[in-house]
């Protein structure tokens, strides 16, 4: 058996994990990463797209802004369609805040570069990881892995291995309250190589369904198109989407997406999910191993984001200068941010 050591243990490299193991390193906080997947899967994942003000702000303000401010698009509104027409909301008159599109693999790369080049300890392909002791001063973390256990002697571990991972877990039976919702439709997204003819996203209302016109880059668009939850993406040739998509989409001034090649398309289900409390002892819980929103307000990652953000205040404050007020009421102080996040995505 190996063993480390490290002050806080992080399990899962998305978003999340990343954004904290970054975060802390700019506050001389140690920490490893474990993640299940290979960098590559990692950096290749297309998910989220939509970065929120304050995420854009973290990225900037954390140094890491730099391909974001090159390559982000920036999005001062978006269009809300009903019977063809389209109703646009001015964010930027609003609030005086807009959103940047840009690339969850695109945020993931450029976190993986920055630890890896800071010298940070991430570890892919790591195999099985499991939680101990987390009620103790020391909780444990365990890599086993082709007949190899690494042992990593934490202060704190951090769950940010999303939905499916193993942290939430390891919280005792009974500590945690769960609230889910299933939603009777979900998404069939599709990934194209078709430059957007639409400079902000359209939220297209239509009586066949749902549909959203978005897009990732200068080259790339994003389209979904509400479904059922059990639909089969086998019944779904490109003609098929691409004809569904201009009926739903089309407007009276005679607006409709352009096409191009399908690069990649899945169904996504429609969930919400919140666990309470996000910690037990020294482990807490962040992004989408706590929560879960449908995509529908493009809140995920920025909420993952606003939890390390958080979470690092919180253990900088405990290293700096043994407060753990703030440790004390991470669950509390992220609740009341994700609760609102899921009322205005369902
Ligand atoms: P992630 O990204 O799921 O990362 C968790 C990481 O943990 C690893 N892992 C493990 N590692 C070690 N041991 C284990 N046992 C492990 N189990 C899992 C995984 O391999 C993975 O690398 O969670 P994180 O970091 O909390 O980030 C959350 C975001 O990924 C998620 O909220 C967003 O993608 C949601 N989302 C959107 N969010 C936005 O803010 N804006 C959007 O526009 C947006 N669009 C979307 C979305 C999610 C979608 N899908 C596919 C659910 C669109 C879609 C279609």
């Amino acid at each position: 058996m190996a063993l480390f050591e490290t002050q806080v243990g992080i399990v899962g490299a998305g978003p999340a994990g990343l954004m904290l193991s970054h975060l802390l390193h700019l506050k001389g906080i140690d920490s490893i990463v474990l993640e299940a997947r290979s960098r590559s899967y990692c950096e290749e994942r297309v998910r989220a797209g939509v970065l929120e003000h304050t995420s854009v702000q973290m990225l900037h303000d954390s140094g890491v802004g730099e391909r974001l401010d090159r390559e982000g698009l920036r999005h001062e509104g978006i269009h809300l369609g009903l019977n063809g027409i389209l109703h646009r909301i001015p964010f930027v008159e609003l609030t005086s805040k807009c959103v940047t599109v840009y690339g969850q693999q695109e945020v993931v790369r450029d976190l993986i570069a920055r630890r890896l080049e800071d010298g940070g300890d991430l570890r892919f392909e790591c195999g099985e990881v499991s939680l101990e002791q987390i009620a103790t001063e020391k909780p444990l973390l365990y890599v086993k892995n082709e007949g190899q256990v690494d042992e990593i002697r934490c202060e704190f571990i951090a769950g940010c291995d999303g939905f499916h991972g193993v942290s939430r877990g390891a919280f005792p039976k009974g500590s945690q309250c769960t609230y889910e919702r299933s939603y009777p439709f979900a998404w069939l997204g599709i990934l194209a190589e078709a430059p957007p003819s639409q400079e902000e996203l359209v939220y297209m209302h239509h009586q066949r369904g749902f549909a959203l016109y978005s897009m990732r880059s200068p080259q790339i668009t994003r389209l979904y198109l509400q479904c059922a939850p059990d639909e089969d993406i086998a019944q779904w040739s490109d003609d098929r989407i691409w004809s569904e998509l201009q009926t739903r989409l089309v407007c009276a001034n005679g607006w409709h997406p352009t096409e191009g090649r399908v690069l990649q398309k899945g169904v996504t289900g429609m969930r919400s999910f919140v666990v309470e409390p996000l910690q037990f002892g020294r482990l807490f819980l962040a992004g989408d191993a706590a929560h879960i929103v449908p995509p529908t307000g493009a809140k995920g990652m920025n909420l993952a984001f606003a939890d390390v953000h958080y979470l690092a205040e919180a253990l900088g404050d405990h290293y700096r200068n043994g407060d753990r007020r703030r440790l004390e009421s991470y669950s509390e102080t992220c609740l009341r941010r994700i609760w609102k996040a899921q009322r205005v995505s369902c």
